[in-house]
């Protein structure tokens, strides 16, 4: 087996969601001596792309969605760990902050958009779930990322990204931070009303916008 039947498992691995197997390919790998990146970009990503094409197509359905996304994070936390020996820094898009609202214990959704956007390359910090907005906006000034993800599952927790929003402004980082909301009760006319700066539907579409976003800075 060289090096591009690896890949080409990998990438089946993502689509099929494995686990396991990609687990298993990810140290068969290292031992290879094959190096992380390219199992990244030319086997798990490229499994991802694909994933994300047929989720847009109506071809792939969300619980694969869910499965594709844990096979990106097991097979990160193998490959990061030795991309990091060897002092290969991957080339970040930027930096995420993501949590679900205060009061809000929905996370099903916002880890999905996590693990999308680690996928992506993103390095994404998720503060969990029920994050008060204080807590919200003392990592934005301890993390300074380029996005702030706020999910909201409860129509009684949308105000909250309103909080955020404004307490950021109060604090003087509005400027410093690109904020994009999402949740099921969430629309791109709340999004705007609450001056965000961009709102996703889905994790593939959270991908797209907030590489947008970092594009633009
Ligand atoms: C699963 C679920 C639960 C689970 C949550 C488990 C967990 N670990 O998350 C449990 C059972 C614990 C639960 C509890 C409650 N729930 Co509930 N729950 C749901 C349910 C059925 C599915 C949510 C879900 O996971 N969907 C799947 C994910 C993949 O979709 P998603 O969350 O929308 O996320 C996608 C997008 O929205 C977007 N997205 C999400 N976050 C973000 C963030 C950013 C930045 C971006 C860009 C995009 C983005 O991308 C995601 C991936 O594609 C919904 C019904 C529904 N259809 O939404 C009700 C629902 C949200 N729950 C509801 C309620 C009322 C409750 C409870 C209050 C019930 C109760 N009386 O105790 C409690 C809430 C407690 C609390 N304080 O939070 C209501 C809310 C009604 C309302 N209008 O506010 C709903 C709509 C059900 C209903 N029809 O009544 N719930």
């Amino acid at each position: 087996m060289d090096k591009y039947d690896l890949f080409a498992e990998m990438k089946a691995a993502v689509l099929e969601g494995e686990v396991e197997a990609a687990v298993d390919l990810s140290r068969k790998a290292i031992a290879m001596e094959v190096h992380p990146l390219e199992c990244i970009e030319q086997g798990f990503v490229a499994g991802m792309n694909e994933v994300g094409r047929l989720f847009e197509e109506g071809d792939m359905f969300l619980p694969e969605l869910v499965a594709a996304a844990e096979v990106m994070k097991a097979s990160l936390s193998v490959l990061e760990p030795e991309l990091k020996k060897l002092q290969v820094t991957r080339n970040i898009p930027g930096k995420v902050v993501i949590g679900t609202m205060y009061n809000d214990i929905h996370d099903i959704g916002k880890d999905m958009v996590a693990s999308m956007l680690t996928a992506a390359g993103f390095e994404v910090y998720n503060l969990g779930v029920n994050v008060p907005a204080a807590t919200f906006v003392s990592k934005v000034r301890e993390i300074q990322p380029d996005i702030l993800g706020l999910s909201a599952l409860l129509t009684t927790t949308m105000p909250e990204q309103k909080k955020v929003i404004e307490v950021l402004e109060k604090e003087g980082l509005r400027e410093s931070v690109k904020v994009i909301v999402g949740g099921a009760p969430i629309n791109k006319e709340w999004a705007d009303s609450i001056g965000s700066d961009g709102f996703a539907e889905n994790a593939i579409e959270a991908v797209k916008v907030a590489r947008r976003l970092v594009e633009k800075r």
